[in-house]
């Protein structure tokens, strides 16, 4: 509800016990001070209803380089909802602060509500946004065959942070480009914490995602199936994915995790610039995957091509 008052409050919380400490407060006056920290926190809790910080009302919170975020990104792009982004360092939310990325903040009032999980994300825009204009909220309606494929595309998503970092990690300028210390969006404060913290936050990808000989190996055998699967399906031409005319959130999902290894021109909407790496960047076995992908599944890659496309012309 109050995210600056609360940021400012726990600051205040780390900072108290070095005063007691510093200035040699006796238990009466380090009691006293804990007095005082439990009603400013009770003033925070009322100040968010007698002035509610102004936010917008839906806050996107993303790091620029995430095929995840660029799934929610383009939906909400297409659904033609305004909202601004706020960017974060790669990485250092999720290990931190325990919270993923994409995460929709959403502000009705005083109230703040916060989403995480880009399912349940476009769950929300769908409910959300179905009366007030549903002709534009259509492609969102989660029937069951969409919602299954989503799972297989949120499986080949996960497959792909194991990729990435299997051939991005050993490259330690690289990765840090793609977590964002060179990007303008990256809060300034965190830029040398992404430095200085690098090995710590690589050791603790590589345990988390089992970045190994193995488990890169069925990684690559799930996203292989996937593409395959994909690639015969769009063989005779049509629009969707899952077939008809009319496309709709697992397309734009399929296109934006694609667009992970593919990188076509205008991945991120123009919002993912400042960490894009481009192909003769990548490492050779990463090129290798790439150009092996690019040759197996021509009708997958046209396809996403052709969207970007679109999605660069505003369609
Ligand atoms: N199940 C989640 C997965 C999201 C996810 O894994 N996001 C990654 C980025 S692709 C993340 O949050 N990384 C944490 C970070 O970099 O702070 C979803 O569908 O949104």
């Amino acid at each position: 509800m109050t995210d600056k008052r609360t940021t400012i409050f726990a600051a205040l919380l780390f900072i108290a016990p070095i005063v007691v400490a510093w200035y040699g407060f006796s238990v009466a006056a380090a009691a006293g001070l804990v007095v005082l920290l439990l009603l400013l926190r009770w003033m925070i809790t009322l100040s968010g209803f007698v002035a509610p910080e102004k936010t917008p009302e839906l806050v996107l919170g993303t790091i620029s380089a995430s095929h995840f975020v660029e799934k929610v990104r383009w939906c909400m792009d297409r659904l033609g909802v305004d909202y601004v982004e706020k960017a974060a360092a790669g990485t250092l939310g999720a290990f931190y602060r325990g919270r993923t990325v994409p995460q929709l903040k959403v502000r009705t009032g005083g109230v703040r509500s916060v989403i995480g999980n880009s399912p349940d994300i476009l769950r929300y825009l769908y409910g959300r946004y179905l009366a007030e204009r549903p002709e534009r909220a259509a492609f969102l309606e989660p029937t069951t065959e969409r919602l299954d494929f989503e799972k297989k595309l949120d499986a080949y998503g996960r497959s792909l942070q194991v990729w990435v970092y299997y051939h991005l990690l050993p490259d330690r300028d690289l990765t840090l480009h793609a977590w964002g210390v060179n990007s303008p969006e990256t809060p300034s404060w965190q830029r040398p914490l992404l430095r200085l913290l690098f090995p710590v936050q690589a050791a603790l990808i590589r345990f988390s995602f089992r970045i190994n000989d193995a488990h890169y190996a069925s990684g690559v055998a799930r996203i292989e199936e996937l593409l395959g699967n994909v690639n015969a399906d769009l063989a005779d031409g049509r629009a969707s994915v899952l077939g008809g005319e009319e496309r709709n959130y697992t397309d734009y999902a399929f296109a934006a995790f694609t667009g992970l290894w593919l990188m076509p021109q205008g991945y991120g909407g123009g919002r993912a610039d400042a960490t894009r790496i481009e192909r003769d960047q990548t490492p050779a076995g990463m090129r290798a995957d790439i150009e092996r992908w690019v040759e197996a599944y021509p009708a997958a890659v046209n396809y996403v091509e052709a969207l970007y496309t679109r999605r660069k012309e505003g369609l």
